[in-house]
């Protein structure tokens, strides 16, 4: 298993296309505004900030397919996202890419799976991200993202960087889910994905439910990917998130989480996502986004680690 690299590379990718409300396409630079650079620096990482890919930003098309909107210039960007983060991957750095709404994930997946033999997959979302153009109630492509990258749907989304298959279900563990579409749930029991849901995590614990996590995709995996959906946190403290499902894990637990990720070593990627900052005048969206990734790299530490922060991050 790879630990986490001491070079970060901020990958931004303001796409607002996979859902309907502008202003997801204002958070790459929202949180960076927030300090994000700077905080990282202050871990003792190694930072460089690789500014925004370009990605169509026009209103939606009026004349589409209804199932699959704004496909174009999704793909489009998808594959320049694939191949930047390929890049930074192959370049031996740690890629944290900001969303952008969650449709983003098809490129970055498609960017790093290809570097991994078994790459696992953290997906920490109120949703499943299971649907297909068959499945959807939207048509929104971020309600798609995770079927798409192991193999389900329309083949301009499945063969992203030119292959089809970036994860595989036993590769999987989703954390957080409350709201599932019946395709979605049909296909977490037919490949038996591992879920744990919002309230599996009230009942186990965050610690159980991220030690049971690692131990999962530590034996099976060469590398570990994090998705993280801000709506995977309760919107009583997180607002800024274009589909708002009641419930949810808590700030505090979801720093724990990442605290002790952080701890595990095993997160070898990362991604936020789906932070709108038009959606929270208070900007506790972006705090938390910031926070989140301060969490990840060894900031927030345990009584153990206070006096040290970075120094648990092997390199
Ligand atoms: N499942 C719904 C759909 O397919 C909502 C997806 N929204 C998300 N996913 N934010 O994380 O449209
Ligand atoms: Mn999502
Ligand atoms: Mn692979
Ligand atoms: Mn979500």
């Amino acid at each position: 298993m790879k630990k986490m690299r001491k070079g970060i590379s901020v990958i931004g990718v303001p796409m607002w296309l996979g859902q309907t409300r502008f202003g997801a396409n204002l958070g790459p630079d929202a949180i960076r505004a927030a300090g994000l650079v700077t905080r990282l620096k202050g871990l003792a990482y190694r930072v460089s900030d690789e500014g925004n890919i370009a990605v169509g930003t026009k209103a939606p098309y009026k004349r589409q397919d209804k199932t699959l909107k704004n496909l174009q210039p999704i793909v489009a960007a998808s594959e320049k996202v694939a191949a930047k983060v390929s890049r930074t991957v192959a370049a031996g750095r740690f890629p944290l890419i900001l969303g952008g709404d969650h449709s983003i994930a098809i490129g970055t997946l498609a960017g790093i799976s290809r570097h991994y033999a078994n790459l696992g997959v953290i997906w920490y979302d109120a949703h499943g991200d299971l649907n297909t153009p068959e499945t959807t109630p939207s048509g929104n492509i971020h309600g798609m993202p995770l079927a798409a990258s192991m193999g389900l749907g329309h083949p301009a989304l499945t063969g992203i960087g030119g292959y089809v298959g970036k994860v595989k279900a036993e590769n999987l563990v989703m954390i957080g889910i409350r709201d599932l579409d019946p395709g979605e749930r049909l296909l977490i029991a037919e490949r038996k994905i591992r879920v744990y849901t919002a309230d599996d995590v009230s009942r186990l614990g965050i610690a159980q439910v991220i030690a049971e996590t690692v131990d999962y995709l530590s034996a099976r995996c060469d590398g570990v990917h994090l998705s993280f959906d801000l709506d995977g946190i309760d919107p009583l403290e997180v607002p800024g998130v274009g589909t708002p499902v009641a419930g949810g894990i808590s700030y505090s637990d979801s720093l724990a989480a990442l605290a002790l990720l952080h701890r595990s070593g095993i997160i070898t990627s990362a991604e936020l996502v789906e932070v709108n900052p038009l959606l929270d005048r208070e900007d506790r969206t972006v705090s938390a986004a910031l926070a989140l990734a301060g969490a990840l790299f060894g900031e927030v530490a345990d009584s153990e680690g206070i006096c040290q922060p970075a120094a648990a991050t092997p390199s």
